[in-house]
């Protein structure tokens, strides 16, 4: 699919449903919200789904309370849904199994191991965000890129470029960076929220993550892991691990951070994080997919056999 081709096909639809990812993340949260703000402008109605809490710390940007966690479709209605940052549709979790009440799927995606599940697929894997290719589509279809839009927009990308610092960081990321602060975005306010802000629960589960850590210094692996039980503990959300996992990867020679979530179901959600080599590969082993340098899977099991299981199959692709 061509951005331009999206507007004929918007004309056919008065009702839209915005779908994100489980986990959801700045580019899942802030594009979302950026592309049902243009869509609700052309007096579209809008719905936006996640099979999740959506953060706290993403409470600054504008429709944060429009999320909904529970996707219960009129029957007789037309509708028509984008599903945005998401590779496949098991990452909508609970509410894959109710998108066949959809007529039309729209697939907006940068990464590599999309399965192009839509009807329509735009995924675009130069792309650094999903926020990006949001924002060509706003151009290109000529619709209005607000304040609003704009700070939702940085903030997605901000989020997936570790504020512009990753290596997907390109020109054309800095151009369209640059446009969305000439339309009154403050930096600075991003950066506070989504890098340096820390709810006291967080620093608290992160001190519980970092004792837990361990090192294959020959292999240039490091792990940590936590139970939900923990996270409980810290009447907190697994979404306040995010980032955790980059502690593991930072250490100097280092190659691979691994952080595992041990749910109370019997499942563990890997996070996998690099310097160098393609953790997307070793995630797909598992099911799991991502992209090469950032990449997760779920592994059922006990816990301890799923971590050994995991640094094996790691050990052995290194
Ligand atoms: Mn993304």
């Amino acid at each position: 699919m061509k951005e331009q081709d999206l507007f004929p096909l918007l004309e056919g639809y008065n009702n839209i449903s915005i779908f994100t990812h489980v986990r959801p993340d700045g580019d899942a949260i802030g594009s979302s919200l950026a592309w049902a703000k243009a869509l609700i402008m052309l007096g579209k109605n809008v719905e936006i789904y996640c099979p999740d809490v959506i953060p706290e710390r993403y409470s600054f940007l504008p429709g944060y309370e429009r999320f909904q966690d529970q996707f219960l479709p009129h029957k007789k209605e037309k509708l028509l849904a984008f599903v945005l940052d998401c590779s496949d549709l098991a990452r909508l979790e609970y509410m894959e199994s109710q998108m066949s009440q959809v007529e039309k799927i729209v697939n907006i995606d940068h990464h590599i191991t999309n399965e192009c599940f839509g009807d329509h697929n735009l995924v675009k894997t130069s792309a650094a965000a999903t926020a990006e290719i949001i924002f060509q589509l706003i151009q290109e279809n000529n619709l209005e890129l607000d304040q609003e839009i704009s700070l939702s927009l940085y903030a997605a990308i901000s989020s997936d470029t570790g504020s512009f610092r990753y290596k997907n960081t390109t020109p054309q990321t800095m151009r369209i960076a640059a446009l969305l602060l000439e339309n009154g975005v403050n930096p600075y306010l991003v950066s506070e929220k989504l890098f340096d802000e820390l709810s006291l629960n967080k620093l608290l589960l992160l001190r519980e993550a970092l004792y837990t850590l361990k090192v294959d210094e020959k292999h240039q692996v490091a792990w940590m892991s936590m139970k939900e039980s923990t996270v409980r503990k810290y009447n907190a959300s697994p979404a306040e691990l995010e980032g955790f996992v980059n502690y593991a990867k930072n250490i100097k020679n280092m190659d691979i951070g691994v952080f595992f979530y041990h749910g109370n179901d019997g499942e563990t959600k890997v996070g996998l994080r690099s310097k160098n080599s393609d953790v997307a590969r070793m995630a797909s082993y598992f099911g799991g997919g991502g992209h090469p340098l950032a990449a997760g899977c779920t592994v059922k099991g006990r816990a301890g056999q799923v971590e050994k299981k995991v640094l094996k199959i790691i050990r052995e692709a290194l």
